[in-house]
């Protein structure tokens, strides 16, 4: 399928995407027909007798039609409900040979199609994207050596250490069982109540109530695989491998409070921004890197490397990038494809095999066994989103929805009938062989000793948050065990708290009526990892959406200039004014306004500018909806940008608590705290470039305490 050819790239790429096609339907210009191919007439009533009788129950097309809707629905996942798919390719940059011979790993000039399909993990399939949550992130990745799937979440950890717990987690964060309250959210009693009963759950519950449960963007978040796999080489040496996606915008957030709201705006913010982006040309890219550790070094570590609820600390183990992933395709069918779409961490391709890790070892067989039940029978495999690009042959027979027309009196093996085929292949020459490690053990059902330090990496985390994240954590635990009613509950978790990061326990303690620990929990751990906070993470302005507040008399210039510069970096913008439709600049050009204070909101936006122009101005100051427009961005520490007449503006908004444009001076740039102000000015680029530094920064934390006294 994907072979060299000299020098060029080898466009692997499209040959998910002309499978596929053979399976879609395009109804444009077609007569309408049943599901038989009979045309039919008539399709606005059912067959009845007489106009005013009743329905007859030879009316086939009636039947047939009702029959189908009565059956659309499909059980949602138990888990990951809610999600978003996309299509595209990966490539690795450098033969990876010496550690694997995955084939997707050999040649920078392949390029192998994937499947993407990130998700929340609580909510039902109509929940909210923003919820506080971990999100899913699962790759197929249809390579020529067959499908592997890396299904990975964007929080390097898990809650538990054994797979048989999975079915207890799940459980107590899922809506209670006696009245199905409250729908994917953390913030009840019985996830607080599991949390407190089961310490391994501390590393991840930091990063649950930290940042990285609430993104910005699908596209900018990291995924992990979180469970240790393996690496095997043509020469049959392996090694214990990680493995992480990290994305080329860099890591970013919303806020708590803009998150809850958005919640309410627009509960499709994650995959509204993910299908626009795609079809802007905006094609999210995520570099794949590898963490690696000799079999040698299997028990060099303080933590256990099969432990799942550790992470390897990437300056200990760093991160080898080996390729990456862009996503170049929406789907064409939601259904069809990202509903349908089965991932299993069992499927894997030679090259890589699993590990000991107790919770790998129970999730290789849930995902097929889930998929019964959800996909209806042992066939799913031949829906078009999870067949192999490369052909299947194997004796396997019937069972509902059997697609395949399997030809031939043999359906077994060995055989001679059929001269011995299809027939196993050599190691060789590419059959899977697993990895021959040796097991010398009891049986025993019990935690190994090296499993139970619950709290060293939870205070690791903590330790490398900066002063804002380590904010926005407390905020969350102030929410999330605020909204707990029992009592006893709430104060147990600030004693487990106490452990990981004492000054977060005793200021939750107050905020939430608890009693402060005596003394600090006895976890010292002075370590950190730069690599686990957000703030050293990229920054990119690029497909950030700037709100341009606006009406008639708006300032052409101030308009025009600084939208050509903002886009021409690949930052959109949208005109906001008090009605949609065409407006009129203060010299009689036309702008359109595609949004109004009605269906827009800071929410929705990264940034947001007002340009001069009296007219423009004195309008917006007329309503309120203006000033709450900006005061929310304020809040949400976002960029605003103002010139001339705007700046006013801003003086009647939260955003007058920062340093300003003063009003007479000429083309002095003003940027204090994420606000970017300037008057009377002509140089509109420089003006535009200076906003576009702010917007790259995502947020300006600095600025959130002072929003809150302004607020207070
Ligand atoms: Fe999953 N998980 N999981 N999980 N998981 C499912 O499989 C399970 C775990 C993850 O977009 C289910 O097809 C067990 C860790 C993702 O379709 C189910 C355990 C990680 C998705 C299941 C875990 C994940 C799932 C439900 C504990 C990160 C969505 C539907 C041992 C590495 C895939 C389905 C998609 C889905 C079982 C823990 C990631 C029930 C038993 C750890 C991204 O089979």
């Amino acid at each position: 399928m994907q072979q060299n050819q000299g020098n060029t790239t080898v466009s692997g790429d499209d040959m998910k995407t002309r499978q596929m096609e053979r399976h879609t339907a395009d109804h444009r210009e077609q007569p309408l027909t049943t599901n038989l191919g009979v045309r039919l007439s008539h399709t606005d009533d059912s067959l009845k007798a007489g106009v005013r009788g009743p329905t007859l129950m030879e009316d086939f097309h009636f039947r047939e039609k009702i029959t189908h809707f009565d059956h659309e629905r499909i059980p949602e996942r138990v888990v990951h409900a809610r999600g978003f798919g996309a299509h595209g390719f990966f490539q690795v940059y450098e033969s990876m040979a010496e550690y694997t011979k995955a084939k997707f790993l050999q040649d920078p000039r392949v390029k192998t199609p994937v499947f993407v399909r990130f998700s929340t993990v609580a909510g039902s399939k109509g929940s909210a994207d923003t919820v506080r949550d971990v999100r899913g992130f699962a790759t197929k990745f249809y390579t020529e050596d067959g499908n592997y799937d890396l299904v990975g979440n964007n929080i390097p950890v898990f809650f538990i250490q054994d797979a048989i717990k999975f079915p207890d987690v799940i459980h107590a964060v899922k809506p209670e069982p006696h009245n199905e309250v409250p729908q994917a959210t953390t913030a009840h009693d019985t996830f607080w109540d599991f949390v407190v009963n089961t310490p391994e759950t501390a590393h991840m519950v930091m990063w649950i109530m930290s940042d990285r449960a609430i993104p910005r963007s699908f596209r900018m978040m990291e995924g992990f695989g979180v469970n240790t796999f393996r690496f095997v080489n043509a020469q049959g040496n392996a090694r214990f491998v990680k493995f992480h996606w990290k994305p080329l915008l860099g890591v970013h957030s919303l806020m708590r409070d803009e998150a809850q709201k958005l919640s309410g705006k627009d509960p499709d913010f994650h995959r509204r921004d993910l299908w626009d982006a795609i079809e802007q040309g905006n094609y999210p890219e995520y570099e794949f890197g590898v963490q690696m550790i000799d079999e040698s070094q299997e028990t060099a570590f303080d933590f256990d490397i099969l432990d799942p609820t550790k992470l390897w600390p990437e300056e200990l183990v760093p991160v080898k990038i080996i390729g990456k992933m862009t996503l170049t395709r929406n789907t064409d069918n939601f259904f069809a494809e990202t509903e349908q779409v089965a991932f299993c961490p069992a499927n894997i391709v030679p090259g890589i095999d699993f590990s000991n890790d107790p919770l790998l070892q129970g999730r290789l067989f849930s995902y097929q066994d889930t998929q019964l039940t959800r996909l209806g029978g042992p066939n799913f495999h031949e829906i078009p989103i999870n067949r192999p690009v490369i052909p299947i042959h194997n004796n396997q027979r019937d069972g509902l929805h059997r697609m395949t027309v399997d030809k031939g009196q043999v359906s077994y093996f060995p055989n001679s009938l059929r001269q011995g085929y299809p027939a196993p292949v050599p190691e060789a020459e590419g059959g899977y062989v697993h990895y021959a490690e040796k097991i010398d053990a009891r049986v025993i059902r019990a935690r190994s000793d090296s499993f139970q330090d619950f709290f060293s990496q939870a205070a690791l985390f903590w330790n490398s948050m900066s002063a804002p994240e380590k904010e926005h954590i407390i905020d969350a635990f102030h929410f999330e065990v605020g909204s707990v009613k029992d009592k006893a509950i709430k104060q147990r978790v600030v004693d487990m708290f106490n452990q990981v990061a004492p000054e977060l326990a005793s200021q939750l303690a107050l905020k939430i009526g608890a009693i402060p620990p005596a003394e600090p929990g006895r976890t010292a751990v002075a370590a950190n990892s730069a690599a686990l906070s957000q703030a050293n993470t990229r920054q990119s302005p690029v497909s950030r959406k700037v709100a341009v507040l606006a009406e008639n008399g708006v300032s052409y210039p101030a308009v025009s200039q600084v939208v050509s510069v903002l886009k021409t970096a690949g930052i959109q913008t949208e005109i906001i004014s008090s009605h949609m439709g065409m407006i009129t600049s203060a010299e009689g050009q036309i702008f359109e306004a595609v949004k109004d204070f009605a269906t827009a909101g800071a929410l929705l936006y990264d940034a947001v500018y007002v340009p001069g122009g009296s007219g423009s101005i004195e309008s917006l100051s007329q309503t309120s909806d203006t000033r709450d427009f900006i005061n929310e961005a304020f809040k949400h520490a976002k960029t605003i940008a103002a010139a001339d007449e705007g700046v006013d503006l801003l003086r009647a908004s939260d955003a007058r608590t920062v340093q300003l444009a003063p009003p007479n001076a000429a083309n002095q740039l003003s940027t204090a705290l994420g606000v970017a102000t300037i008057r009377k000015t002509s140089d509109w680029a420089g003006f535009s470039q200076e906003f576009m530094k702010l917007i790259a920064m995502h947020r300006h934390w600095e600025r959130t305490s002072q929003a809150k006294r302004s607020n207070g």
